[in-house]
């Protein structure tokens, strides 16, 4: 596999131009596969650009928020259009960034074309309702208002998706962005953004500054003339920024992590339950926050299942995501490897067994980039830290339970509350898990992975700020509702 060694950095994009930081410094890019193959470069800028793309924002927003729904969503049409025409240069960049496999990256870039579609439709969908009111001469009314600038702050794992199922409604709705996305894959980002560019925005009405989440992040978080802040994250940094928000009455939205749990009961169709805990847990190389790395299993169908998940994890093919035939790419850089590495080792010496996997992958091609080997343990209780924490690497945590309820009391029994997904023929099973249990987003009989994008997606408990992104749920977060009374 070729490698490409120019490098070439990304400039931000501020006020319809690409200007260069005053910083001096950047951050180069390598393929987590291969770290010979240089991706580009990010510029790591400062406060003080952050602070010039926002008034560039709040300038635009006046005339923006003024132009017809209509109009905003021409603009968003025209993008989709860029984007699906550069859909296979996009994607490739997000495969040699981030390492997910070139098929993964084309769906989620096909999936950034369908979010700015469907959200340029929008502009055209009724906003607000009417309200009779007790005095007969008068008409009262609601209609929603932008919020202004919002800022959006984005994690590495989805570049394009992320991204652009923030951006796209905000900019429907008529407020002007600031994205700030995370600096791992901010190259991939960059080039969504070209795309917007050459959809024509009205300059200022999206901005990028690259940068380090605690420059760039914190300052977007805590400017004044920034209205609103949507981020998708870690918990601890997204703690932080609800807290800044919060403190000076700012709107925010944040979606956090998971430890998504999948309950397979001994009447499953046991192929199916396999084939969707592999895809849920091991594909984009367990990196995504719907990632299922705790499987709980009844005692019935275990060994069965047990043994069926083992024969089809050695299967998996672990490679550079670009070749064909590879199933699963590297962790994304050196830290999360280590991280996953460090869990594994924790796994380990709290007690639990290692099934398969367990290593980083090493010799050959592989020495050159961060590739783990996809790893199943059993013995786990449900308090190891293995199946309590997010793990965000290709690592399953298999539970046996001797009941659905300690299935559910189990799948239950942790911060977060993302998704979740049971494998079951019985109507019975399927209803009580949809009632009982504590997930934003619940699956029957299904893989557990996002979700259609015309519907809500969001978690419960430490999973997110209660709040919903995508379909008409976005609407929630970035208008605000105007109640208007006319006599
Ligand atoms: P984080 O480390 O939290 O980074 C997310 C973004 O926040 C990055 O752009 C980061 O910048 C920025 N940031 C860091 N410190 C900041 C600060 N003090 N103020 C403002 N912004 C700051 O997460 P990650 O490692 O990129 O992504 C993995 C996490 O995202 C996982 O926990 C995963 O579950 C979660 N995730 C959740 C979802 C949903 S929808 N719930 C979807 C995908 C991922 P830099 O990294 O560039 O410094």
């Amino acid at each position: 596999m070729s490698v490409e060694t120019k490098n070439k950095t990304y400039l931000n994009y501020v006020n319809g131009e690409w200007i260069t930081s005053l910083s001096g410094e950047v951050k180069t890019n390598r393929n987590p596969a291969n770290t010979d193959d240089v991706v580009g470069s990010i510029q790591l800028s400062t406060k003080d650009e952050l602070g010039s793309a926002v008034v560039a924002a709040k300038v635009a927003q006046k005339k923006w928020r003024n132009l017809s729904g209509n109009d905003r969503g021409a603009y968003l049409f025209k993008a989709a259009d860029i984007l699906e025409s550069r859909l296979e240069e996009v994607a490739k960049c997000m495969t040699r960034e981030m390492g997910k496999t070139l098929p993964e990256a084309k769906g989620e870039t096909a999936r950034g074309v369908a979010i700015l579609r469907y959200y340029a439709g929008e502009g055209l969908r009724s906003e607000g309702d009417v309200i009779p009111s007790t005095d007969p001469s008068a008409i009262m009314f609601t209609r929603r208002a932008p919020l202004g600038v919002v800022g959006v702050i984005t994690p590495w794992n989805f570049p394009v998706a992320i991204p652009l199922w923030k951006m796209a409604p905000a900019l429907i709705y008529g407020n002007a962005v600031v994205i700030k996305p995370a600096q791992e894959a901010a190259v991939t980002c960059a080039k969504v953004v070209e795309c917007l560019e050459e959809a024509g925005f009205p300059k200022g009405v999206v901005n990028l500054v690259t940068g380090s989440g605690s420059v760039i992040g914190q300052a977007l978080t805590d400017h004044p003339d920034v209205s609103g802040i949507t981020f998708t994250g870690s918990n601890t940094v997204g703690k932080g920024i609800g807290q800044g928000c919060l403190a000076r009455g700012a709107k925010y939205q944040l979606e956090m992590g998971g430890k998504n749990p999948v309950i397979v009961a001994k009447d499953a169709d046991l192929n199916l339950a396999v084939d969707a805990t592999i895809s849920g847990a091991f594909r984009s190389t367990g990196q995504k926050c719907t990632a299922t790395s705790r499987v709980i299993v009844e005692a019935g169908i275990y060994e069965k299942f047990k043994e069926r998940l083992l024969a089809k994890t050695a299967e998996i093919t672990v490679g550079n995501g670009l070749e064909e035939n590879i199933w699963m790419g590297p962790s994304a850089s050196e830290g999360q490897l280590n991280t996953v590495l460090h869990y594994i080792e924790k796994g380990k010496s709290e007690g639990a067994t290692l099934l398969a996997g367990g290593n980083r992958l090493t010799g050959g091609d592989y020495d050159k980039g961060y590739f783990v080997e996809p790893t199943i343990f059993e013995n786990v209780s449900p308090d190891m830290t293995i199946a309590q924490e997010e793990i965000f690497g290709p690592v399953i945590a298999l539970i046996q339970v001797n009941t659905l309820e300690d299935a559910l009391q189990v799948a239950n029994n942790v911060e977060f509350g993302l998704s979740a997904s049971i494998f079951t023929t019985n109507i019975g099973h399927m209803l009580s898990f949809v009632e009982d249990m504590e997930a934003g987003l619940v699956r029957v009989n299904s893989e557990s992975a996002g979700v259609e994008l015309q519907a809500p997606f969001g978690g419960m408990k430490q999973s997110s700020s209660h709040s919903r992104e995508q379909g008409q749920a976005a609407k929630e977060f970035f208008t605000s509702i105007k109640t208007v009374f006319v006599k």
